[in-house]
């Protein structure tokens, strides 16, 4: 085996090129065998074994950097630089991280998670070199779908200017998560396809020119015509009009191809410069060449058929919304769905089933899908954005600047709210209350269940006077067949009782209010009567229903699957009346740090917001009070 003589890339220096084939081969299987069990990002990472090889196998690493884009692609690398035998915990609790970080690994240049960074980063990491000036190499990897993402276009436009030198290579699979869209990704396609003209248009000129005669007339007759379409048949055309040079597009999957390119590109010591790589999403294991969406993010499954083994015991949040939305939109025509490349993730693929002219996948474009739903708001529409909560971040100023300010009727489906478990710190969406509840004029709902969440878009659908947003977790809702149509009516601010005691209140939201009910038995039997309350609503908030079920208890608990400070704790904290404030027993929720990665409960567990550990800490305060 040679993998196993793999505990670094001075390791594979020392491979002859003629082995490396083999090597990817290696690596495949023990990606595949360890993704099967632990679940993660196995088409993306698939797909750039080759390149990843021949990139450590050219570049001098860790001095050169390798800067990755999301950073979903890199189980390759992790296995090539020194985590070979750790691969196996990749995305267990207390294991290594699915992503790269750098308090893993000196390989590993930057934390990252998120699309469309690495440009950037390649761009300061050159300049910032060669303020000091250092002599190393800085190489962005990004995939096509990443480029769709503002980020990298401000960042090409950057270095076009500027001139540092650095390499990007673009990894074109075509796909994003699912098939790519926008006009970048068909320029890109056109571009490969251009490749084979070029190299048919020498062909057909070489055959022409030998015909006696008239060969010499056709000959330039047809030169003329293929001239004027010179623009369109030059490879990269568009990169090297911005200053940054082009090479390609060479075959992925080709290590000796590869790394004589890296090795003429990598001696060109001046200017930026774009190597395009075509690869194949899923490559070497074919349900994931057949199927690479699904095989983009996966859970565990079956090596053998490709079929996953874990599946919740019903339908996720996700599903329900999708429906619901398709529902809706079935019977009004002025529905429209906008999503940022996330169109399965979010269940927008229902929706697309009844309205395929009504869903807008515009890339990975956070920012742009925001602000475009506020102009489709303006315009007489009735837009549902709907994003990971993570993701959202990206958009806090166009929530603020081109949907609040003025009040236009955009709707928000925030999904994967709170945390997300095995993808970690960069994909927990603990951030989106402090985000969203103290923007004016927004409307902010927290289902605790599917039905809630069903009669919530329902709401949503029939609400136009401002903006609203609805966040809900990753995971399965509680029921079988939860049928969409029927809605139960809805009030916003209006709070519902699971629970009623009489010691402490638990001020509770989306998926802590079953905890806070599973606390609240386990407190009876110690004794202690608990009210809990599902809040449904962080904006409004029913205060006065707030402060006088506090002045009823001896305390009060708020728990929020999200960032402590910030939090809907802190508002409850902050607007309660002088005389109650002394009754608070804690704000339970994610202090202030990043979280890791894990599965939900044990970081729950982790954290005291699972029912065992906040029946404790409540408890505690009785017993010590
Ligand atoms: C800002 C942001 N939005 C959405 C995502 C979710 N996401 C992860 S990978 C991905 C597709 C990336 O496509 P590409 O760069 O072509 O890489 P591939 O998976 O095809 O190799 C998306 C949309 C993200 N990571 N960051």
């Amino acid at each position: 085996m040679f993998i196993e003589k793999i505990n670094n890339p001075s390791d594979l220096k020392k491979m002859s090129r003629e082995d490396l084939p083999k090597l990817a081969r290696e690596v495949r299987d023990q990606m595949l065998e360890v993704i099967s069990k632990n679940g993660g990002h196995l088409a993306s990472s698939l797909g750039v074994v080759e390149l990843t090889i021949a990139l450590h196998y050219v570049l001098n690493t860790p001095s050169d950097k390798i800067i990755w884009d999301v950073g979903h692609q890199t189980y390759a690398h992790k296995i090539l630089t020194g985590r070979r035998e750790t691969f196996q915990s990749i995305r267990k609790y207390g294991g290594i991280s699915g992503f790269p970080k750098r308090c893993e690994s000196e390989y590993d240049t930057y934390n990252v998670g998120h699309s469309s960074t690495s440009i950037s980063l390649a761009v300061g990491e050159a300049v910032g070199r060669d303020l000091n000036g250092e002599k190393y190499k800085v190489v962005a990897v990004i995939g096509d779908g990443s480029l769709t993402g503002g980020m990298s276009f401000e960042a090409l436009n950057h270095i076009g200017h500027i001139g540092n030198d650095v390499i990007i290579i673009l990894n074109d699979n075509e796909q994003s998560i699912s098939q790519n869209v926008g006009a970048m990704s068909t320029y890109l396609t056109e571009m490969i396809s251009g490749s084979f003209y070029n190299r048919f248009r020498k062909k057909s000129m070489e055959v022409m020119s030998s015909i006696p005669v008239i060969g010499k007339y056709l000959y330039k007759f047809i030169f003329r015509v293929l001239s004027a379409f010179k623009s369109f048949i030059i490879p990269g055309r568009l990169f090297e009009d911005m200053g940054i040079r082009y090479f390609g597009p060479v075959d992925g999957h080709n290590i000796p191809k590869l790394i004589e390119l890296l090795n003429r590109v990598k001696n060109i010591n001046q200017g930026p410069k774009i190597i395009h790589v075509i690869t194949r999403k899923g490559k070497g294991y074919e349900p994931a060449e057949c199927d690479p969406c699904s095989f983009h993010g996966i859970g565990p499954f079956d090596l053998s058929t490709g079929k996953c083994t874990s599946k919740g015991k019903f339908e996720s949040y996700s599903s329900v919304a999708g429906r619901t939305l398709a529902a809706i939109g079935a019977k009004d025509s002025s529905v429209v769905a906008v999503t940022a490349a996330m169109k399965e993730g979010t269940g927008l693929s229902e929706f697309e089933k009844v309205a395929p002219r009504r869903v807008f996948d515009v890339g990975i474009a956070e920012q742009h899908a925001v602000t475009f739903a506020s102009a489709l708001a303006s315009t007489g529409h009735k837009p549902f954005v709907c994003i990971y909560s993570t993701f959202m971040q990206r958009a806090y100023d166009q929530l603020i600047h081109d949907v609040a300010i003025m009040n236009l009727p955009v709707k928000l489906l925030i999904d994967r709210a709170g945390i997300v478990g095995d993808d970690g710190e960069t994909h927990h969406g603990l951030f989106d209350i402090s985000m969203i509840r103290n923007i004016p004029n927004f409307i902010f709902l927290v289902p605790s269940n599917g039905a809630e969440l069903r009669d919530m878009i329902h709401f949503a659908h029939g609400y136009n006077d401002g903006p609203i947003a609805i966040r809900y977790p990753r995971g399965c809702i509680d029921v079988e067949n939860l049928d969409v149509e029927s809605p139960l009516p809805y009030v916003p601010g209006e709070i519902s009782l699971e629970t009623e005691g009489e010691d402490v209140v638990i001020f509770s939201i989306g998926d802590m209010v079953q905890i806070s009910v599973d606390a609240a038995s386990l407190l009876k039997e110690r004794g202690i009567t608990a009210t809990v309350v599902n809040l449904r609503s962080i904006k409004p908030l029913d205060f006065d229903s707030v402060n006088s079920l506090i002045e009823r208890h001896r305390g009060f608990v708020t728990i929020e699957n999200g960032m402590v400070q910030g939090g809907f704790g802190e508002y409850i904290c902050s607007s309660v009346d002088p005389g109650n404030a002394s009754k608070r027993i804690c704000c339970a929720g994610f202090p202030d740090e990043f979280i890791r990665h894990g599965k939900v409960n044990e970081l729950f567990r982790d954290y005291g917001l699972d029912a065992q550990s906040l029946a404790e800490r409540i408890c505690d305060y009785f017993i010590a009070g």
